[in-house]
C-alpha cells in the first residue's frame, strides 16, 4: 500500500514536471503598474505573470471567420520580435496551460467593442461579445508585453505579461482619425500603416479626405479625368497620385479586418478645383480651371443649379457606395465661400437625397447645418460653435473635432517647422486636456457620437512628417474617445505617455518629444 502511494506520488510529480517543461519561469509583475493608453475601465492585479514561449498557441472558441482573422493578425504581429509561430487552433473548451484563449460570450456591459481579459500564470483569456472586442483587447495585450515586441527583427524576450484582469469598453462609439490624402497623396501602404497606428490605440474610424482643390484621389470609372488629370498634382507642385478602385477596396478590407470603418469624403460644393480642372462642364462658365497646388481655401465651387452637376455626383456616390460597407458618406460642405447661400442650401439637399437614395447617411463639416438635413445626418464640429448648437437644435448627432484642440496639423508651438497655426498651437497637454461633452454649452454627451482628430496635409509630405505631427497627440485623442470621463488627469496621463518612449523607439517612430512629458529613460 505504501509503495503504491509512493508510486502515485512520483507519477504526479512527473506529470507536473513534464507539463511545465515548456514554460519559462515568469517574473512576478504588477498589472496595476502597467501604463496602458487608452486607460482601461478597470484593472485588477494578482501579482504573478504569464510567459509566452515557443510552444504558445492561440485557441479560438467557435468557428467565426472574423475571430480567426483577428487571431491571425495578432500572430503575425507577434512573430517578428518573438520568432515564434503561434498556430491558430479551434477549441470548445479552455486549452492547456501556456496558451492564449479567445472566446465569444454574451455580456451586455461590454457592448460591441468591450472585452474582458483574464491573465493567470497558465492562460491569457480574452472574452468579448464580438470579434471587434477581441481585437481591441489584443491591443491591450500588446501593450502589456515588453516594448521590444514592436520590433520587426527577433528579440530575446522574455515575453511576460502581468497577471490579473481587465474589464474594458469604450466611452464613445465613434473614435476617429482623418487623413487628408488630397493636399499630399499617401499611397496604400502608408494608409495601411496609419490604420495600424490608430488600431493600436483602439480607434475605430478612419475618415479619408479623398478630394480637394489640389487633387482628386479616388478613381471614378465613369469620370476618368478626375484622377488621370485631377489626381496628378499635389501641394507644392510635386506629383500626386490616386487610388484605383482596387487599391481603395484593399484599404477598406484591411481596415475592416481590424474593425475600423472607413468614412470616405468627397468635399463639395467648395474645395472642388481638381474636379473643375478635370471637366469643364462642371463649371458654370463652362471653362476648365487650371490645376491648383497652393494652399488657399474657399475659391472653388460646383455649378449648383445645373442638373449635370447632380448626374455627376450621383455617379461618384454610386461608385463610392459600392466600395463602402460603413453607413456614412462624408460630403464635406466646408468653406464654400464661392457658393451663394441659397445655392449652398439647395445643393446640400440635393446631395443628401443622392446619398439617401444609395442607402447611406450624410456626414459633413458643421457648415452643413445651414441646410435642411435628415435626422440621421451627422455634423462634424470643427470651427463654429453656433453650428454645433444648431446641429443639436436640429436633433443631429455631432462628431467633435474642434480645430483648437483636435487638429493634428496645428503646430505644437512657435518653434514647430511643420504644421499650420490658424487655430492656435496644440501642445500635448492642450490636445489631451479637454472634454468633448463639456466643450460647447448645449452640446452634451447625449448629442455626441464621438471624437475625431483630423490631419490636414498642406505641410505634411511623407510618413516621417506625418508621424511627427501625429505622435504623440494621437494617443490623447484615442484616450478621450475610449476611456471613462472620470479619472482623466493630465498629470497622471503625462506619466503614462512618457512611459511609451521605448515603445515609440521600438516602432522606429519619428515622434515629437515634448518637454511637457517626463519621457522614461
Ligand atoms: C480648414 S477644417 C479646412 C481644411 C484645411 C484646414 C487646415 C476644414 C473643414 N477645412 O480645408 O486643410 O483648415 O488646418
Amino acid at each position: 500500500m505504501k509503495n503504491q502511494l509512493n508510486l502515485l506520488l512520483i507519477f504526479c510529480v512527473a506529470i507536473l514536471f513534464f507539463s511545465c517543461e515548456n514554460k519559462a519561469p515568469a517574473t512576478p509583475k504588477d498589472l496595476l503598474k502597467e501604463n496602458l493608453i487608452p486607460k482601461p475601465v478597470s484593472v485588477n492585479g494578482t501579482g504573478s505573470s504569464f510567459a509566452i514561449t515557443s510552444a504558445t498557441e492561440i485557441f479560438i472558441n467557435g468557428d467565426s471567420e472574423e475571430l480567426k482573422r483577428v487571431g491571425e493578425i495578432f500572430a503575425n504581429e507577434l512573430k517578428p520580435a518573438t520568432g515564434f509561430d503561434f498556430p491558430i487552433k479551434n477549441t470548445d473548451a479552455a486549452p492547456a496551460t501556456g496558451n492564449f484563449y479567445f472566446t465569444l460570450i454574451k455580456n451586455d456591459k461590454l457592448g460591441n467593442e468591450g472585452y474582458q481579459l483574464t491573465i493567470t500564470e497558465d492562460l491569457v483569456q480574452l472574452e468579448a461579445n464580438q470579434p471587434a472586442g477581441i481585437f481591441r483587447g489584443i491591443q491591450t495585450i500588446k501593450q502589456l508585453l515588453p516594448p521590444s515586441i514592436a520590433k520587426n527583427t527577433a528579440q530575446s524576450g522574455p515575453w511576460e505579461i502581468a497577471s490579473g484582469s481587465i474589464t474594458d469598453y469604450p466611452n464613445y462609439e465613434y473614435r476617429g482619425a482623418m487623413l487628408d490624402v488630397s493636399r499630399h497623396f499617401f499611397g496604400v501602404e502608408d494608409v495601411k500603416k496609419y490604420i495600424d497606428y490608430i488600431a493600436s490605440y483602439k480607434m475605430n474610424v478612419l475618415h479619408l479626405h479623398l478630394t480637394d482643390d489640389q487633387g482628386w484621389r479616388i478613381e471614378i470609372k465613369k469620370w476618368p479625368n478626375l484622377t488621370t488629370m485631377g489626381g496628378t498634382t499635389e501641394v507644392g507642385g510635386t506629383k500626386g497620385g490616386f487610388f484605383t478602385q482596387e487599391d481603395y477596396k484593399e484599404i477598406v478590407s484591411y481596415a475592416m479586418e481590424r474593425h475600423i470603418m472607413i468614412v470616405p469624403e468627397i468635399d463639395m460644393p467648395g474645395h472642388t478645383n481638381a474636379a473643375l480642372a478635370s471637366y469643364a462642364q462642371l463649371n458654370c462658365d463652362g471653362k476648365a480651371r487650371d490645376l491648383y497646388t497652393g494652399i488657399e481655401v474657399g475659391f472653388s465651387t460646383f455649378c449648383t443649379r445645373r442638373e449635370l452637376t447632380y448626374e455627376f455626383i450621383d455617379d461618384v456616390i454610386r461608385e463610392l457606395v459600392a466600395m463602402t460597407p460603413g453607413p456614412y458618406i462624408h460630403i464635406g460642405g466646408d468653406e464654400s465661400h464661392e457658393t451663394r447661400e441659397d445655392d449652398y442650401i439647395y445643393f446640400i439637399s440635393r446631395v443628401q437625397e443622392i446619398v439617401a437614395k444609395h442607402g447611406k447617411q450624410v456626414m459633413g463639416w458643421d457648415d452643413i447645418v445651414a441646410g435642411e438635413l435628415k435626422s440621421n445626418a451627422v455634423a462634424q464640429h470643427w470651427a463654429k460653435e453656433e453650428n454645433a448648437k444648431t446641429a443639436v437644435d436640429k436633433n443631429l448627432k455631432v462628431v467633435m473635432s474642434p480645430a483648437k484642440k483636435a487638429y493634428l496639423d496645428m503646430k505644437y508651438d512657435s518653434t514647430s517647422t511643420l504644421g499650420l497655426h490658424w487655430a492656435g498651437y496644440i501642445e500635448i497637454d492642450t490636445g489631451y486636456d479637454w472634454d468633448p461633452a463639456n466643450y460647447i454649452d448645449g452640446v452634451g454627451k447625449e448629442n455626441i457620437l464621438g471624437v475625431e482628430c483630423p490631419l490636414w496635409t498642406e505641410t505634411v509630405t511623407n510618413m516621417d512628417e506625418l508621424e511627427y505631427m501625429v505622435f504623440p497627440r494621437l494617443l490623447g485623442y484615442a484616450e478621450i474617445g475610449w476611456s471613462p470621463d472620470s479619472g482623466k488627469k493630465w498629470d497622471e496621463y503625462k506619466i503614462r505617455l512618457g512611459k511609451q518612449k521605448p515603445r515609440f523607439e521600438a516602432m522606429d517612430l519619428n515622434y515629437y518629444a515634448s518637454k511637457l512629458v517626463p519621457w522614461s529613460e
